[in-house]
């Protein structure tokens, strides 16, 4: 989708069939073992150092002393909160396969998660009675956005720990989305503001062409 040319994706994808190929010819049990949705709750967690990275545009640098995250539009309270606020909240943690639409089987990770439901912030917020959309703001000027039913699921997450550690800067630190079940356009980075809405409002993968319901 991004930091790769279209030849240098078209030869990953034809590496990644050949392995499915591969896989497929020694045991089909293996072959569904290995892509079965919910693998990321029984594999092995990737080394931090072969996660991959795709995004738009350079990392942001964000200053954590004058973080917040913005949570307004179609609310009856605003907020505005620090990454104490966040943490002070009441956290869940769970296993996830993050995965990339555009080379999903290369570009993937599994990442255990921390951080609050993204439901928790809302109700905090309280949504107003049309609101049918969460727009969500990275630093870097990139957009995604969620349905409210999948932005109030319990294991959708405003995520600041990967792994027991704080964030890396280039996977979206301080804050980001976790949006299980879903493409990885969906996990924000550096997320910074919340936008409830009624509008058709499509993110920046979503207006050009991915699906906006991203279900893997
Ligand atoms: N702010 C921001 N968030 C982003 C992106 C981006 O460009 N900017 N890219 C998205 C895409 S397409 C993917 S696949 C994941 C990749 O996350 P990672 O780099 O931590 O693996 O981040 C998503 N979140
Ligand atoms: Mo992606």
């Amino acid at each position: 989708m991004v930091n790769l040319s279209e030849r240098r994706r078209f030869l990953k994808i034809m590496l990644g069939i050949g392995a499915i190929a591969l896989i497929g010819s020694v045991g089909g049990s293996k072959l569904s073992e290995l892509l079965a949705s919910n693998e990321g709750a029984r594999s092995a967690l990737t080394p931090l150092d072969q996660w991959y990275v795709v995004q738009i545009g350079n990392t942001p640098n964000v200053n954590v002393d004058n973080y917040r995250l913005m949570v307004d539009g179609l609310v009856n309270n605003p907020l505005s909160l620090s990454l104490k606020d966040i943490m002070q909240m009441e956290s869940t943690s769970l296993r996830d396969t993050i995965q990339c639409v555009s080379d999903s089987f290369f570009l993937k990770a599994n990442v255990e998660w921390r951080g609050v439901p993204l439901q928790s912030i809302l109700k905090l917020a309280k949504p107003l009675s049309n609101a049918t959309k969460v727009i969500l703001y990275g630093a870097d000027g990139y957009t995604s956005d969620l349905p409210l039913y999948k932005a109030m699921e319990p294991t959708t997450l405003v995520v600041y720990e990967a792994d027991q550690e704080l964030l890396l800067q280039q996977h979206g630190y301080p804050v980001r989305m976790a949006v299980p079940g879903w493409w990885g356009y969906k996990y924000v980075k550096w997320l910074v503001r919340i936008s409830l809405t009624n509008t058709d409002y499509l993110g920046y993968w979503e207006s050009r062409g991915y699906p906006d319901i991203a279900k893997k």
